[in-house]
């Protein structure tokens, strides 16, 4: 046995002394960007992202439309393995075929729907246009468009049908599927369109709308590939590889991930072995978690494309309490940076870190890249957001989402838990988190935080945000004091005054 002679600590055990700020250090000058797989030091990794923020490997986060919408603000999802291959591979397939700007009918209804139907599905899914087909499905012969513009329920009645007010088929401008976004656009502010619908073989395959121009216009940082398709991550488990990686690279996933709670194993070892095998350097296979240099080190050797820090910080997980296994996120950081920055010294390849699970506010996140990670990885702060899969829901007059644990029996996700057949014990738990409106909003507050701690710290871009940051423990004093003394105004009873 052996005791290691320090205490586990968590991120906010820390805090950052302000650096010497210039005038050259301002948020336009401030680089967020961060390499996510291996290379030779000093060369450029295969991908980078400009939002050093990736989503976590769950059912309760990462969807195809949050992957979507991460890409487009420069980050990246990784679509869950807890499915089956055929249904992940679909997943990662339709975000490769997004095309930005193209929306892909979110609502469709029939000639024959009721106007009071058609505005309870564009309310439910927060749309302002439908696309009507012949018998009301998403592959049907295209008949027209509605919009919330085109009827009044009081004035045309709730039971009217669709047909009725909709903008048929005949009147319509559309474009085909070759369009490309900017001929579509051209095409919207000739025609002086709100839609263009884009139909290939008499069936509409996607819209562009007016009020997401200006949207198109801000998605300068978005990840994307060589052909400009946003980029997509998938896990995989150190089971069924042989069939899901291949699977997963016909797809088009531009990054892998092996998904484990314990990722110091053979299992992983002999995972990266087949990629590797199978495919040369052609794929990327992260790895993980792990919580110390030792485990860093093997995964390294082993080819991992990055390595995930972190077990048992997760929001929903009981990992610690289940199993006594893991350690403090900033601890486990803190050892595993050295170990990364010995490897890369030591053998000319840097492997990126990625600080995963507990990072519960922005100034952790800042302070997970000034100890050195590469980039973060959310689940809680991603499940809260309009973008996620799960269920929005008001509890007592508050919105929340649904979020739960891969190791919940909700979950039921033996192949990241290492448990055979039905989970004999769970190792996360099933609950709800408070909503939070938009992805698009908050990783831009995200980013402008983050900003502004390495403006403080004096520095612009995360290599020498973490070269230079300068980190102090704080008491348990400190932390009562900061948070003493106001009273916190409460804006529903203090109103007015
Ligand atoms: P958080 O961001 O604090 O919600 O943590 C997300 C991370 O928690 C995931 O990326 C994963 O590593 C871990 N996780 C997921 N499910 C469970 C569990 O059920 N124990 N833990």
């Amino acid at each position: 046995m052996k005791i290691l002679p320090e205490i586990s600590r968590t991120l906010s055990e820390y805090l950052l002394i302000p650096g010497l700020t210039t005038e050259d250090c301002t948020p336009d000058t401030v680089d967020l960007g961060a390499p996510l797989v291996r290379h030779r030091v000093g060369e450029e990794p295969g991908i980078r992202v400009a939002t050093p923020m990736v989503s976590a490997i769950m059912q309760a986060v990462s969807s195809p439309a949050l992957a979507v919408a991460l890409a487009q603000v420069g980050g990246l999802s990784f679509i869950h393995q807890n499915q089956l291959i055929e249904d992940q591979a679909a997943d990662v397939l339709a975000v490769k075929r997004h095309k930005a700007g193209f929306r892909t009918g979110d609502v469709t209804v029939a000639p024959r729907t009721p106007l009071g139907e058609v505005a309870r599905l564009l309310a439910d899914t927060e749309q302002g246009v439908a696309v009507v087909t012949e018998n009301g499905e998403a592959d049907g012969e295209f008949a027209g468009i509605i919009s919330l513009d085109d009827f009044h329920l009081e004035r045309h009645g709730a039971g009217a049908s669709a047909g009725n007010r909709m903008r048929g088929r005949s009147g319509l401008v559309t474009a085909p599927a070759s369009v490309s976004l900017s001929e579509a656009n051209e095409l919207i502010w000739q025609h002086h369109l709100d839609v263009l619908p884009v139909v290939d073989g008499g069936r509409v395959v996607s819209m562009v709308l007016k009020s997401d121009y200006q949207a198109h216009k801000t998605y300068h940082r978005a990840s994307v590939d060589a052909e400009k398709r946003l980029r997509v991550g998938a896990g995989i488990n150190s089971r069924d590889f042989k069939d899901r990686i291949p699977a997963l690279v016909e797809a088009g996933a531009d990054v892998l991930c092996l998904d484990s709670s314990d990722g110091y194993s053979v299992y992983q070892a002999k995972t990266l072995e087949f990629a590797r095998e199978t495919y040369g350097e052609d794929v990327f296979v992260g790895a993980g978690n792990v919580v110390d240099g030792r485990a860093f080190r093997y995964l390294a050797d082993a080819g991992a494309a990055f390595v995930k820090v972190g077990i048992g910080g997760g929001a929903i997980c009981t990992t610690r309490e289940q199993k006594g296994i893991g350690r403090g996120q900033a601890s486990a950081l803190l050892d595993v940076v050295q170990a990364r920055d010995a490897h890369a010294l030591e053998t000319g390849v840097y492997v990126p870190l990625c600080c995963d699970g507990g990072l519960l506010s922005d100034s952790h996140m800042a302070m997970a890249l000034a100890m050195g990670a590469d980039f973060i990885m959310l689940g809680r702060y991603f499940a809260r957001l309009d973008e996620s899969p799960s269920r929005k829901l008001q509890i007592g007059g508050q919105w929340y989402k649904e979020y739960w644990g891969e190791g919940s029996r909700r979950a039921q996700n033996e192949a990241r838990y290492g448990q055979r057949g039905r989970m004999a014990f769970e190792e996360g738990v099933d609950g709800y988190v408070p909503y939070a409106g938009s992805l698009y909003d908050n990783v831009e507050r995200t980013r402008a935080k983050i900003t502004s701690t390495m403006i403080s710290c004096g520095s612009t871009n995360l290599r020498d945000f973490h070269r230079d940051a300068v980190l102090v423990p704080v008491s348990a004093e400190s932390f009562k004091q900061t948070g003493a003394e106001v009273q916190l105004r409460r804006p529903a009873v203090d109103s007015g005054e």
